[in-house]
């Protein structure tokens, strides 16, 4: 196995980063390391969007900093084998016919889905729906985003839509792809052909040609442009990885038990178990289960839980307020606290920005429960009620899909969280092992590894997952006795 470097760029909701992933061959599976050679925040912003304000993604800045990031990562690594991009998924830039923007994409949290989400609905029927996409019903799809576009003229016939990954592959190599991870949380893919859905595409209005072709994970794209070669100090193949970045994060879990769930923990917190085929049970869609697609045909049969968002709102408002907030210093106080508040951690209230502590404070009063009142409160509160959720969204999904659960991996920011992770240990009533941070960057490092041959040669997620298993630093987290 050669030794090689790669380049992750990995675009959060509230961070982005450009991680070179270094593969190195040895004793046993070799091994992979990451380094975060440039970190920038992601920070949406509200501007006039033809009739009302919008919320919106400040994309330009995002691939002003992946461009930095990309020259650095070359300056250390003198050369790279590729270069691949994952990003939240849903969300998308419209191009217009000469192939340049037509203006910032939005952002998810916009109110503007409620439109879409209406007149989708007077189309389609959600059964319908379900059956076509295997998808979870959320508002902010990007089916209900799409249809608002419809409604508002933002679409001709010309038009074409890249996912936000595909948008910065776009614009890294001048190719238009549509990676088939992401593509899996637009509610327009087939899940059971996982091609387009063509017929829904006509039924909604929507132009049949508005996303390009279809690419597998680990797909060549092309190499960068050749001025951007020469900006960054030169060229680099790119990739496609499990764009969707919980895809990606999925493969970068550190596996060693096949009967496991995850929660990839960050900004959102997904919570579910991979399968080889999907679900499309009626109780299945009542629970509000999704079908998302994973690298390699895998199927990601998970749930949206709020996730940390609730949490970092709650601490944008106080701040905003001016209290000073150091979290780790507030979550040893609530970790200090003998018990918390439980409340619907996934209540759709608590999806938009604002002031998420009042938000939260009503739905501890519709559960009956005490008010926090001072932030450690808040904190306590809403990990345990993340923890709640999260052990019946594994419940749910093992009881659903019949698979046997022994052991949850929690990946992500949230697995250095330990109040977290021993809350959810303690209401699952099963082992979690927490980490790795980076388990997306991971996953996206493997996947592109794999295409360019740094990896072991039966290169199954497996043995991807075994790579990260021997690599990453994790803690494992047994349940705890209910004592009340
Ligand atoms: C996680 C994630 C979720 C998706 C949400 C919005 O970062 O990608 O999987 O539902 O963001 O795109």
């Amino acid at each position: 196995m050669p030794n090689g470097s790669v380049a992750a760029i990995d675009l959060g909701a509230t961070s982005g980063r450009v991680v070179v992933g270094r593969i190195a061959s040895g004793a046993g599976a070799g091994s992979v390391s990451l380094e975060i050679v440039q970190r920038f925040p992601n920070n949406p912003v509200h501007h006039w969007e033809g009739s009302a304000e919008g919320l919106h993604w400040n994309l330009l800045e995002q691939y002003r900093a992946i461009r930095i990031g990309l020259r650095a990562a070359l300056k250390s690594e003198g050369a790279l084998a590729s270069a691949a991009v994952d990003s939240w998924g849903l969300d998308y830039g419209l191009l217009r016919a000469g192939g340049e923007l037509a203006g910032n994409p939005f952002h998810y949290r916009d109110e503007r889905t409620a439109r879409g989400v209406e007149a989708v609905s007077a189309l389609v029927s959600d059964e319908e729906l379900y059956a076509i996409n295997g998808l979870q019903f959320m508002p902010i799809n990007s089916v209900y985003q799409l249809a608002d576009d419809r409604l508002q003229g933002r679409l001709t016939a010309e038009s074409r839509a890249l996912l936000i990954p595909d948008l910065i592959t776009y614009w890294l190599t001048g190719q238009l792809v549509a990676e088939r991870t992401n593509a899996s949380t637009t509610g327009l893919l087939d899940v059971t052909t996982r091609a387009w859905a063509t017929s829904l595409f006509s039924r909604l209005g929507l132009p049949t040609g508005l996303f390009p072709t279809l690419v597998d994970p680990g797909t060549s794209v092309g190499p960068l442009l050749p001025g951007l070669a020469a900006e960054v100090g030169a060229s680099i193949p790119v990739h496609t990885v499990g764009s969707h970045d919980t895809a990606s994060a999925v493969v970068g879990l550190p596996v060693t038990d096949e009967s496991f769930a995850y929660v990839s923990c960050g900004t959102w917190a997904l919570v579910g178990v991979e399968l080889e085929q999907p679900v499309l049970t009626e109780a299945g869609r009542l629970e509000n289960f999704t079908n998302e697609g994973g690298v390699d045909g895998r199927i990601r049969y998970l749930k949206n839980i709020m996730g940390l968002w609730i949490q970092s709102e709650s601490i944008r408002t106080w701040e905003h307020e001016g209290q000073t907030i150091d979290l780790p210093v507030l979550l040893a106080e609530a970790a200090a606290l003998p018990g918390g508040s439980h409340f619907d951690a996934n209540h759709p209230r608590l999806l938009a920005p604002g002031d998420m502590p009042a938000r939260i404070a009503e739905c501890c009063e519709e559960a009956g429960q005490p008010v926090p009142r001072t932030p450690a409160e808040f904190v306590r509160a809403i990990n345990e009620s993340l923890a709640d959720a999260f052990a019946a969204a594994v419940h749910s999904a093992a009881a659903l899909s019949g698979k046997d659960v022994r052991v949850v991996h929690i990946a992500g920011g949230g697995s250095q969280n330990e109040l977290l992770c021993q809350l959810a240990a303690d209401r699952l009533g099963l082992p979690v092992v927490a980490g790795p941070v980076e388990a997306t960057a991971l996953g996206n490092v493997l996947v592109q590894a794999r295409a360019v041959g740094l990896v072991p040669a039966d290169g199954s997620l497996e043995s991807l997952r075994a790579l990260v298993a021997a690599s990453a630093h994790t803690r494992r987290y047994e349940p705890r006795a209910r004592t009340s």
